[in-house]
């Protein structure tokens, strides 16, 4: 797809999220950051409850200089087909649509809302911020918490090794929808998320971009650690960047060699407790995916 072209350099000095209250090294903030300063100021922005809407929605103080709300936990598909709805009765022009929810919020409450959108083919972008857990209520596991991790609510012990799960493939659940757009993305490869925000929006359409967004307290990372675990994750082959458009998968990066998955995993808290043999576990469900993604993608 073709796009102009927007990097670090040339993307916008203008901050449209600031003052929040997010945890130092959120990885999430920097996503909503980066996908407002790549959308600009005509972009309307929906979040549901969530650490995105709790840390930036402060009463008297709203951290969005965009026009900004909060929607319903389950709603932010729905909600933004009504401001799209909204703009066009209005004969807005040059505007964004936008929604941005966290893991729990898209993969699980917000799955049948997010689906009618695409389904209504409305244009809008939706950008899930996945840092794999319900974070803002205390880091209990959601659809998108990867095998392993402990959570409040899949604890590590003696006989519990954390989340029994793989993580849903949300990406590829969204690009069975046949959406215009799609992609995964990392807050490690910034230039590769600003660039597919910036074909999302574009598109005349529904689009959907997932990106990673790891969440130091829930993690268990130092502050400063949220760029490389984000990176390691990728190089480590556990996250693949990629995009669907015209009814077909595109694999962005297919590195000749993964990193140490055990490297990635032993750096956080919540996979410590994992054994030599889990690690093999989660290393053959790498490979087999991989294998499948190059034989079936390139
Ligand atoms: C209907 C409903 N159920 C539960 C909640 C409580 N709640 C608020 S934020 C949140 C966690 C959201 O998790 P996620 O979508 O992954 O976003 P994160 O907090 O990790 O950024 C929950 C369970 C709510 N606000 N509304
Ligand atoms: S708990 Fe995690 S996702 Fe929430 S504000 Fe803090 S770092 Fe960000
Ligand atoms: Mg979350």
């Amino acid at each position: 797809m073709m796009s102009d072209k927007i990097n670090a350099r040339n993307i916008t000095d203008n901050e449209f999220f600031y003052g929040h209250k997010a945890c130092a090294g959120c990885g999430g903030s920097l996503a909503v950051r980066m996908a407002l300063k790549t959308l600009g100021e005509r972009t309307f922005i929906a979040l549901p409850a969530g650490c995105m809407s709790a840390v930036g929605f402060n009463f008297p103080q709203l951290c969005f200089a965009n026009n900004a709300i909060i929607s319903t936990f389950a709603g932010t598909g729905s909600i933004l087909t009504g401001m799209a709805a909204g703009a066009k009765a209005l004969g807005l022009k040059d505007y964004h649509v936008l929604g941005m929810a966290g893991d729990g919020g898209t993969a699980d409450i917000g799955i049948q809302a997010l689906s009618g959108a695409i389904d209504r083919n409305d244009r809008v972008i939706y950008i899930c911020y996945d840092n794999e857990a319900y974070m803002n209520t205390g880091i209990q596991k959601s659809g998108l918490t990867p095998f392993g991790a402990r959570t409040t609510t899949t604890p590590a012990g003696k006989n519990e090794h954390g989340n029994l799960k793989n993580k849903k493939n949300m990406f590829e659940i969204v690009a069975a929808h046949d959406i215009p757009y799609a992609a995964t993305a990392s807050i490690a490869y910034i230039e590769d998320f600003i660039a597919k925000v910036k074909r999302a929006s574009e598109v005349d359409g529904p689009s959907y971009i997932h990106v990673i967004a790891p969440c130091p307290t829930g993690w268990g990372i130092p502050v400063d650690e949220t760029i490389n675990a984000a990176k390691k994750m990728v190089d480590c082959g556990l996250w693949y960047l990629a995009e669907y458009y015209a009814g077909e998968f595109h694999l962005n990066r297919d590195p000749k060699e993964f990193t140490d998955v055990s490297e990635y995993l032993r750096c956080q808290t919540r996979f410590a407790h994992l054994t030599d043999e889990d690690i093999e576990h989660i290393v053959e469900g790498r490979d087999a995916k991989w294998a499948k993604i190059r034989r079936e993608w390139i």
